[in-house]
């Protein structure tokens, strides 16, 4: 998984007292209105490809999961069948959104015990799941709102998914569109709650708190947001926390936290090594990208400096550029993806950067706001 971003951690997080030690993002698992739509969506919006499926076919009277697959991401797309439940009360609170961020593990077992013993609020005991294909282990634990994070343990299991699932053949397959894997998934929690989180990931998790150049307060006039971003140990995960700040307006992780009735994934970045070509893709498949300024480019490259694209189509397709100084990125956001303002992806192409963008966020919170003030919710 991501291990050119390796470098970065080694000098903030003692590798000797991992207790989580973790492979990397095994899935995410989003509880959505209609999960045979959804699917459809990221396959032909996105260039996911089908993998898994459990529904009515495989058993499964209660819900159906489509699991769709690029490169090393996973997603999981569930919706309930029956009325009632936990399903249910989800999407009746916060309308589509993640539920689980699966971490994939090589002991479930010990990594259940770890983080509960650190006073992780349990979700899931460690249970066996099997089939011919072998068995995997999978426990859990609760993380802010009420997302999840599933530990995953599928050493031992050669099936497409997991146990009770079966090939996914639908009679298309949409072409990928270049996307690699998770950079980082963000959350969004509630007022002054970003440090209580932090210290979540730092005791329970054992993540240390990245820290770039870039990373002092972020909370000026323009932002009204704080954030900082936590790690694991061997840097394959990395999430973001975001806090709403009083500003001069609304601030947008307030209207998430509207909207979303709560915490929860503001936005999951993923990696591409051609953003280009990602993004070329994307918009002809109909994703709305945040609408950038052209003045945006009048400057940009005194402020980044040389980089090997032309900024013609970087400028076409709003594409942002920012510098640290271990190299540079080049990133754009998706308009949110779900009826409600919540979630959105970023696509993100590092090319050396281990940071996040901070030259950006002011382009890019302008941009936020143009839309928020088109929702009335500003
Ligand atoms: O993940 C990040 O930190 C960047 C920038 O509400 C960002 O993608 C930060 C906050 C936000 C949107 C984007
Ligand atoms: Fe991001």
């Amino acid at each position: 998984m991501a291990t050119e971003n390796t470098a970065e951690i080694k000098k903030t997080v003692p590798q000797a007292e991992d207790f989580l030690p973790l492979l990397g993002t095994d899935f995410v698992e989003l509880y959505v209105g209609n999960a045979k739509q959804a699917a459809f969506y990221y396959q032909q919006a996105w260039g996911f490809q089908p993998v898994a499926y459990s529904g009515l076919e495989t058993g499964n009277k209660d819900q159906v999961s489509y699991v769709l697959q690029q490169d090393k991401i996973r997603l999981v797309l569930t919706s309930p069948i029956k009325p009632g439940g936990e399903i249910n009360e989800h999407i009746n609170k916060h309308g589509d959104g993640v539920k689980v961020v699966a971490l994939w593990v090589d002991d479930a077992r010990k990594s259940y015990e770890e983080t509960t013993k650190r006073g992780a609020k349990s979700y899931k005991e460690p249970y066996e799941l099997k089939d011919d294909n072998g068995h995997v282990v999978i426990s859990g634990i609760h993380t802010y709102g009420e997302t999840v994070h599933l530990f995953v343990e599928r050493k031992n299991y050669s099936g497409p998914f997991l146990p009770g699932y079966k090939p996914y053949k639908p009679h298309f397959k949409a072409d990928e569109v270049g996307l690699k894997y998770i950079d980082h998934m963000v959350g969004n929690v509630g007022w002054n709650e970003m440090n209580k989180w932090c210290e979540f990931y730092a005791k329970v998790m054992g993540f240390a708190q990245l820290v770039s150049f870039d990373d002092k307060d972020i909370s000026t006039e323009y932002t009204a947001l704080m954030s900082k971003v936590m790690s694991n140990g061997n840097g394959r995960i990395k999430f973001p926390i975001n806090e709403p700040a009083e500003g001069k307006k609304k601030s947008q992780i307030e209207e998430y936290i509207d909207f979303y009735n709560g915490a929860g994934v503001q936005h999951i970045a993923v990696a591409t090594d051609n953003i280009i070509e990602t993004v070329t893709q994307l918009r002809d498949r109909g994703v709305e990208f945040l609408y950038v300024p052209e003045a945006y480019y009048d400057d940009v490259l005194d402020r980044v400096g040389e980089i090997d694209e032309d900024l013609a189509p970087l400028k076409e397709l709003g594409v942002l550029i920012d510098r640290d100084d271990e190299g540079y990125l080049l990133q754009i956001f998706t308009k949110p993806v779900l009826d409600r303002p919540t979630m959105f992806f970023e696509i993100i192409q590092r090319k050396g950067a281990q940071s996040f963008g901070k030259g950006n966020f002011k382009a890019l919170f302008e941009a936020i706001e143009r839309e928020q003030t088109l929702r009335g919710t500003l």
